[in-house]
């Protein structure tokens, strides 16, 4: 069945000549500009430079869209032309790489792109690029420069030619912003180094401990383990600077429009050099106020809006996405509420659905996934969610306590266990990970582990265990199901598709051995993804499975995010399951969690197709013959069916 409610970007606007663009662009100004100046001046109507800020901050856009190549004004135009939103289809799936750890620079990707093909992805995600001190990087996210490609991948100009071979193969391009912080290597901290009064005020300096010290008082620390509270004394100019991150990571200072004028220019650097989805890295941290977490508040969210706004009106063919890593609660606010409801980011990641599904992988019970979905459904219709099970950074348990409370369990004994499964603490547990910044003051702890590892997969093949094995690669399969098919663009870490294992190369590396994240960024051998075709091998089986997951998601429209998502009452706690639906398309998504055997009632299809009789299933491609209320359908440990209504 073939349902083009979701349209590949055609060739409609083909014809258009150049003028048509610039005319849009006007109307775009006409129809927002006053909203801009709204925003703008929420943060700075009081600022003594305002008038000057602003009109700078103006020009910024026009010279955005003068600049832009006339390709991506058209493609500006083309994506605009869809009846839903470009990066709502079915058709998109990505995957997140450090280039130098896959096949070390930006000229290899281009060789690699049959790969990404032979898979199904067709967005990439390339982690931090722009340049950045070797053994202070924290993989990239500390930037000395936000317009130069660091020279370990290449160079501008590599890149450009990467973005177009990849829009020829019709594929797009994720990059990152890192609009919180600077390494303090950036040309803006050496010149606050040497004294200069203008670049101090780029940062948040103290002249004293006292200030500091008030606001550690209400500010989480987010390295507790290796860079403990948020400032940091800098002997040379006596003060104190703010460093919510690694001590080699300098708050930027909001409260000064110059900083936001800087960073606006260098996110529309990004959106020429063709970047179709705009990673905004830790967004949450934007806006600092004494008394408060420092984290989502207001301002922050106001500056999103204002980019926001500003990308709509010069470069409409970029997306953006919000790497706020927060509450449940507090994610839901990065797609703008109420009247700014899609005004935000397009994007959010789904940080509590990946987290949820690690905690029903390790209990076998999906009852606290279930209760967090009623908030995860409040995103806006035309936003989307970037679903994964893992990325570079770590798992945080950051669902909130009532949804563990409705589950019926106690939040610190649940949380716990999850972190002691994973962390090779639980007796027989076939995790192995380890945690990640454990806080001794609040007994916090976040996880890492590669997503095989964390599986079982490690522990299997040094036992030699094949029946572990085979059970781990079905839990491989069951969580990327889950995250391919619950709505959004699915992300997929590199390496998942082959089944890496933890990396413990990191300990040996100054530069990370700080940091245990490490474990899970391997070093691609392009040996061992050659065994994807040999067949018994764990590499090909988890290639295979991966790629047959997408393909799955490629054909059904369903799995477009069009809010199509409506969650079942299997009756059963270890299984979850939701319909996704479109037009006349029914695809019933059914889990099981635990590793027993168990059963959910013909009567679950039957709530929401009263007719239903036959169910094909997508993965196994068997196909099922809908039975009496009082009769079951059997889910294996950890199987998963993807059900359609024929
Ligand atoms: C982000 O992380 C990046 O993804 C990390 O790799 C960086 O270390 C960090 O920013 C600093 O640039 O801020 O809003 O491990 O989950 O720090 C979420 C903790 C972030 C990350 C968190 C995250």
């Amino acid at each position: 069945m073939q349902i083009f409610l979701i349209k590949p970007i055609d060739k409609v606007v083909e014809k258009a000549t150049e003028d048509i663009p610039i005319t849009q662009f006007e109307q775009r100004k006409q129809k927002d500009i006053t909203h801009v100046k709204l925003l703008y001046d929420k943060l700075y109507s009081k600022h003594p430079s305002y008038t000057i800020s602003f009109n700078k901050f103006l020009k910024l856009i026009d010279e955005a869209f003068s600049l832009r190549a006339s390709t991506q004004k058209k493609l500006d135009a083309k994506k605009d032309n869809q009846i839903n939103k470009w990066f709502l289809s079915n058709t998109l799936c990505g995957m997140s790489l450090y280039v130098d750890r896959f096949c070390e620079t930006l000229q290899n990707l281009n060789l690699k792109l049959p790969y990404f093909k032979e898979l199904g992805i067709n967005l990439l995600h390339l982690m931090p690029l722009m340049e950045s001190p070797l053994n202070e990087s924290d993989g990239g996210y500390a930037v000395s420069n936000f317009k130069k490609i660091d020279t370990r991948f290449g160079t501008v100009a590599d890149l450009k030619h990467l973005q177009k071979s990849m829009y020829k193969n019709d594929m797009y391009l994720m990059m990152d912003i890192v609009l919180n912080h600077t390494s303090n290597k950036h040309e803006w901290a050496l010149k606050a180094l040497k004294g200069e009064k203008k670049y101090q005020d780029y940062f948040y300096f103290f002249d004293d401990k006292q200030m500091p010290d008030l606001l550690n008082k209400t500010m989480p620390e987010v390295f507790p383990e290796t860079s403990p509270g948020s400032f940091t004394y800098v002997q040379e100019l006596d003060k104190w600077v703010m460093t919510v991150f690694h001590q080699y990571q300098w708050d930027l200072n909001y409260k000064n429009p110059a900083v936001l004028n800087e960073m606006l220019e260098n996110v529309f650097f990004y959106a020429n050099l063709g970047v179709d989805i705009l990673r905004i890295d830790a967004p949450a941290f934007l806006w600092k106020q004494e008394g408060t977490t420092c984290q989502n508040l207001p301002e922050a969210h106001t500056i999103i809006q204002l980019i926001k706004a500003c990308v709509q009106i010069a470069t409409p063919g970029m997306a953006i996405l919000a790497e706020a890593i927060v509450s449940p609660t507090e994610i839901m606010k990065y797609f703008g509420e109420d009247d700014t409801a899609t005004m935000e980011s397009d994007f959010a990641y789904n940080a509590t659905q990946m987290a949820l599904q690690w905690d029903a992988l390790a209990t076998g019970d999906t009852r606290v996934m279930l209760a967090a979905q009623q908030q995860l459904l409040k995103k806006p219709y035309g936003t989307s969610w970037i679903t994964y099970t893992r990325c570079h950074d770590d798992i945080g348990l950051a669902y909130d306590d009532y949804m563990i409370g409705e589950a019926g369990f106690a939040p610190y004994e649940h949380r716990l266990f999850i972190k002691n499964y994973y962390s090779n603490n639980y007796p027989n547990t076939p995790a192995v990970g380890a945690l990640f910044s454990v806080n001794e003051k609040t007994g916090d702890a976040r996880l890492s582990g590669s997503l095989a590892s964390l599986c079982g997969l490690e522990k299997a093949i040094n036992n030699n265990d094949t029946e572990a094995i085979k059970l781990s690669i079905q839990k491989i399969a069951l969580m990327q199901a889950c995250s391919f098919f619950i709505g959004g663009v699915p992300m997929l870490f590199y390496g998942d598709e082959i089944g890496y294992t933890n990396d413990y190369t990191y300990l040996i590396d100054h530069g990370k051995n700080y940091d245990n994240r490490w474990m899970h960024r391997p070093i691609i051998n392009w040996q061992k993804n050659e065994k994807r075709y040999n067949q018994g091998l764990p590499e090909h089986s988890i290639f295979s499975l991966t790629k047959h997951l997408i393909t799955i998601r490629t054909i059904l429209p369903a799995f477009a995010d069009l809010k199509n998502i409506l969650w079942l009452h299997t009756n059963n706690k270890f299984v979850i399951g939701f319909l996704r639906e479109v037009l006349n398309q029914k695809v019933f998504c059914i889990f099981n969690y635990s590793n027993t055997s168990t059963n959910i009632s013909w009567y679950v299809f039957k709530q929401n197709a009263p007719f239903a009789k036959i169910l094909y299933d997508h993965y196994t491609q068997a196909t099922f013959t809908v039975g009496y209320d009082y009769e079951f359908i059997t889910l294996a440990p950890y199987q998963f069916f993807i059900l359609e209504l024929k």
